[in-house]
């Protein structure tokens, strides 16, 4: 199948007067309400990076221009959400606002019982501390952090079985986030009865956001089926996925998203949420489930960690904000609007030689901080002298996705290296205009030209989980090691 880069933008609906199709991504919004960014100068930015140990999660987001560190609860909301919070039914018990989300959820995903949460992890924490037990094992195509930390603290064992392509950050497929259905095969065929369940997440996050064609999931649902295993989505962003499906699989061009968010789902037998990306608010989650045996085991389990069954972890107006975000984030106008912006990000750097993961997938532009800063070995971390740049020179947050994040010491205390070196650009859905946009490329591409002058860094403080949130870093003062160029 052939990939068309521009897809997204050429398939806007505005047409010029000239009735030539308009070929950039135009906000399908306006703005009502601002909230100003503080400026701050080269000099503050480098107090502050010192003070946070060259560690971004350290530095206060009010010093940040452009925030890219998660499209992850950093939607702007719309007004008609706004609204929704003013008819929030704060009751303890069957409040309003639950059955009309509930309903929403329903009419998309199709699936039965509807399960609340604040947001999701404690929608997979429910999941697997329901269904899992020591030794059994979750395919996936490959798994978020939090579900695999999820999977693995019910000492179940996490497995990644996305297409070849998926881990090459060249290979142009259409749907780089397909699950392997030979490998799911073989896997069943041997181990089937230390597998309660297989995961597909839409899109797939820790590949680069890259979406699962429809073909894809059918073939898993008939290796599934064979087995008699049950198919669980990651639907976090779904409506992306389903964009990608409408844009680049035959036969799905003149259908709704909706429409084909329903046939998706069809194929499985439930999913977990995180409503802070495809739901547009800012907090909350949900599982889904037909099977209403597992539905009552996790709800008995909600009341105990959560809340009641018609609020999760949230407020009355929560559920009113996320039910009016699920239906806005099927309209078409604002997901060629959305993916454009994120394809054109990609496209800029691209044009300008800036080495990025391709094709773009649906939230993020991820720079290959290996292949940009050849001179600083991984265990300098490039990654994040790249993310420290950005926010010194630009105020520019991203987020370091390579030897901070998951560099580990084996058995021997050897340093084991990712093979990916990556720098997230993630996008937040609704707030940054096309000029912050361009703000962000430009100064992606500057330092790019510059990249000889970047130097590496070395820890001086790590925890032992994690320890990318809480690491201390400074500047490398010793010369590369020749071995390790
Ligand atoms: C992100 C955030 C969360 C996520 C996800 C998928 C496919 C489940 C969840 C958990 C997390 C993050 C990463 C770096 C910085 C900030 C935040 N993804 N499944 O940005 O959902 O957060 O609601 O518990 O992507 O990718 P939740």
């Amino acid at each position: 199948m052939k990939i068309c880069r521009s897809a997204p933008i050429d398939a806007l609906p505005a047409a010029g007067y000239s009735g030539k199709a308009m070929r950039f991504p135009a906000e399908p919004f306006r703005i009502k309400v601002v909230e100003p960014l503080r400026r701050v100068s080269r000099e503050e930015r480098e107090r502050l990076i010192r003070a946070a140990g060259l560690n971004i999660f350290a530095v206060p987001a009010d010093s940040i221009y452009v925030d890219l560190l998660t499209d992850s609860g950093t939607s702007a909301m719309s007004d008609n959400q706004w609204a929704g919070l003013m008819v929030g039914d704060e009751s303890y018990a069957g409040s309003k606002n639950f059955f009309r989300f509930a309903e929403a959820v329903r009419r998309i995903f199709g699936y039965r019982n509807v399960i609340p949460t604040h947001q999701g992890r404690m929608a997979e924490n429910l999941l697997f501390s329901t269904m899992l037990k020591p030794g059994d094992i979750v395919p996936n195509n490959i798994h978020f952090d939090t579900t695999r930390a999820n999977v693995e603290h019910q000492r179940a064992e996490a497995l990644d079985l996305v297409i070849d392509e998926g881990l090459d950050p060249q290979a142009l497929h259409p749907f780089k986030g397909n699950l392997d259905p030979d490998k799911l095969e073989r896997l069943l065929a041997e181990k089937r009865d230390r597998i309660p369940m297989v995961m597909v997440t839409v899109t797939n996050n820790s590949g680069g956001g890259q979406p699962v064609s429809i073909g894809n999931v059918r073939e898993v649902r008939e290796v599934c089926n064979r087995h008699g295993v049950p198919l669980i989505f990651d639907a976090c962003r779904f409506a992306e996925n389903c964009w990608f499906i409408k844009q680049r699989e035959a036969g799905y061009s003149d259908r709704s998203i909706a429409e084909i968010a329903r046939e998706l789902f069809s194929y499985g037998d439930g999913c977990t949420m995180s409503a802070k990306k495809d739901g547009l608010v800012n907090i909350g989650g949900f599982l889904a489930l037909n099977n209403g045996d597992w539905a009552e085991r996790i709800t008995n389990l909600l009341i105990l960690v959560e809340g009641f069954p018609t609020y999760g972890g949230l407020a009355g107006r929560d559920l009113e904000a996320m039910a009016r975000g699920l239906d806005e984030v099927l309209d078409e106008d604002y997901l060629a609007f959305r993916i454009g912006q994120v394809a054109q990000l990609g496209d800029q750097l691209d044009r300008a030689g800036v080495p990025i993961v391709k094709p773009v997938g649906g939230h993020a532009v991820y720079i290959d901080a290996r292949r940009m800063l050849p001179h600083i070995p991984q265990s300098q971390f490039p990654g994040q002298a790249l993310v420290v740049a950005l926010y010194r020179e630009f105020g520019i947050r991203a987020v370091e996705v390579g030897s901070l994040m998951f560099g580990h010491r084996d058995e021997s205390g050897e340093m084991v290296y990712p093979r990916l070196e990556l720098v997230r650009l993630a996008i937040p859905r609704r707030v940054y205009t096309t000029e912050h946009m361009r703000y962000v490329a430009e100064s992606v591409i500057q330092l790019y030209r510059e990249a000889d002058r970047m130097k590496g860094l070395k820890l001086t403080y790590e925890a032992p989980v994690l320890r990318h949130f809480t690491a201390r870093l400074e500047e490398a003062t010793e010369p590369v090691p020749a071995a390790a160029r």
